[in-house]
């Protein structure tokens, strides 16, 4: 049986992973082909400066940026069979740069030995089922030897991200518009903006870090404007929030309560769309970016094809060891350990998730659904338990330390789910954290 893993970032390393695991308890595993069309795994981890297109010709797949540290606290994230402490030696701060948290996803991957497995450079450029056999044919493209091939396999977990590709709208006045104008897939520096007046449109957690980082890093003023609501944050004092956006004349924004701002760049954080060019039509996801993903089975099996499985595909609050479930949950039905309901019945899990995520009533709600989706497959897998309330408690935690100072809550501490130790505070407040690197960092 063959297996093909689209993608090396958490989701798909977590899925090579959970292969790994099983063999080494003696159970015999699938043949496993990763294709990651980057030079390296880490997915969105492995920072690049590039932008636009790459030295193949093909899309910049990074979204992250420089002095990026982590947006909510490790301990919601921590693989619950490879703690920080068993990483570092030692229990970290709660907020790691992005250095930090590259290094911690590698290392696991390191001692499972599962590099083999990937063919770096290796888009995939379609997948179809051969509805004959019931098996896929997946055509990779060999970048650096500039070669396709197509090969058979029997099961396809789509492990590609949805934080790529980014959603772009047009506001009037952008063609004419002396400044810059971006969408935040692109920024990659806040000193760029150093002494500038910035103009960020959307309110999640890309218009929150790069306005902070563009505040951390000495820009003149922030200005956020929003479709729906503002974050609500008590902001420093040369950061404002406006409605929408209207239009641009030359320099000056004006915005829909009719007033008005000399800006230098637009930053539109108007966040990212799902999107699997490679995928058949009948085999593609059609979903939006919420806790409960559509056409997913338990978030996972694709009901119109159960051996197709997607990774990663909602909205997150938790990330990488919900990634971790999911995967082990998708190695299960990939090894008939687990059985799929037939379609019927997979469209009601859909549907019931739906109906329970849009009864979800704040915040806090939605952090204990996704809590107790991730608890919900490890209980039908060997993923080793830990205390998801824990974990959700410093999710609660952050929200609460958000709300008494945004500029500060990177400074606070949170206890392991999995360890139950506490983290140290850091050794230096983040907004006078200038240095960002994995040597810093761990100072502590
Ligand atoms: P990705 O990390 O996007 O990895 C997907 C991989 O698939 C990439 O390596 C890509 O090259 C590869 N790929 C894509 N298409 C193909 C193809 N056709 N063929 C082969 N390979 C392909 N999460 C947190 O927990 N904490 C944070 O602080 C945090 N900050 C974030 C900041 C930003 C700016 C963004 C955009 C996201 C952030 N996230 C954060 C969320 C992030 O989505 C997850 O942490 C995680 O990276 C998702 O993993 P993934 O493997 O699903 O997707
Ligand atoms: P999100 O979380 O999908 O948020 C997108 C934001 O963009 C949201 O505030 C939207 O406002 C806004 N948006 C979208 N389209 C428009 C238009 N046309 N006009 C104005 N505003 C718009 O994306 P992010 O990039 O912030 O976060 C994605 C991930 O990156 C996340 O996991 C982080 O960890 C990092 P709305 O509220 O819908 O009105």
């Amino acid at each position: 049986m063959r297996v093909a893993v689209i993608g090396a970032g958490p989701s798909g390393l977590a899925q090579l992973r959970a292969f790994q695991s099983a063999a080494a308890k003696g159970e015999s595993i699938p043949e496993v082909v990763c294709f990651e069309k980057q030079d390296n795994w880490g997915g969105l981890w492995n920072y690049t400066w590039r932008t636009g297109l790459d030295e193949y010709g093909e899309p910049v797949h990074g979204s992250m940026y420089r002095y990026l540290w982590s947006n909510g606290p490790k301990e919601g994230l921590e693989f619950a069979d490879y703690t920080f402490e068993e990483h570092f030696g030692k229990q970290i701060a709660s907020y790691p740069p992005r250095a930090v948290l590259f290094d911690y996803i590698q290392g696991r991957l390191e001692k499972a030995d599962v590099r083999k497995w990937i063919r770096f450079r290796t888009p995939v450029r379609w997948v179809e089922e051969d509805t004959a056999t019931g098996k896929f044919n997946v055509t990779s493209h060999d970048l650096v030897n500039d070669t396709q091939q197509t090969e058979e396999f029997d099961y396809v977990v789509v492990a590609n991200g949805h934080f790529s590709t980014p959603n772009v709208p047009h506001f009037e006045g952008f063609d004419s518009f002396s400044g810059r104008v971006m969408h935040a897939h692109d920024f990659r520096d806040a000193l760029e903006f150093k002494d500038k007046d910035v103009l960020i449109i959307g309110t999640s957690y890309s218009a929150e870090d790069i306005g902070s980082q563009c505040w951390k890093y000495g820009c003149k003023s922030v200005t956020v404007s929003h479709r729906t609501a503002p974050m609500g944050y008590d902001w420093p004092d040369n950061w404002q929030e406006v409605p929408l956006l209207q239009k641009l004349d030359k320099d000056t924004a004006h915005f829909k309560d009719g007033s008005s701002k000399k800006v230098d760049v637009v930053i539109l954080c108007t966040g990212y769309q799902h999107h699997f060019p490679f995928m058949s039509e009948s085999l593609t996801l059609h979903t939006a970016n919420r806790l409960a993903s559509a056409d997913l089975y338990k978030g996972v099996v694709f009901n119109g094809n159960p051996a197709v499985m997607y990774l990663g595909m909602q909205d997150q609050w938790y990330t990488f060891n919900m990634f971790d479930a999911q995967a082990w949950y998708a190695r299960d039905v990939i090894m008939g350990k687990i059985s799929v309901p037939d379609e019927a019945a997979r469209a009601a899990d859909v549907v019931a998730r739906v109906a329970a995520e849009d009864a979800i009533e704040d915040d806090y709600g939605a952090i204990r659904y996704q809590g107790d989706y991730v608890k919900e497959l490890i209980a039908d897998t060997d993923y080793p338990t830990f205390d998801v309330d824990a974990a959700n408690e410093a999710f609660f935690q952050w929200k609460k330390h958000k709300k008494e100072n945004i500029m500060t809550f990177r400074d606070n501490g949170y206890k392991s789910a999995m360890t139950g130790s506490m983290a140290p505070k850091h050794h230096t407040k983040w907004s006078e954290a200038l240095d960002d690197s994995l040597e810093t960092y761990l100072k502590n």
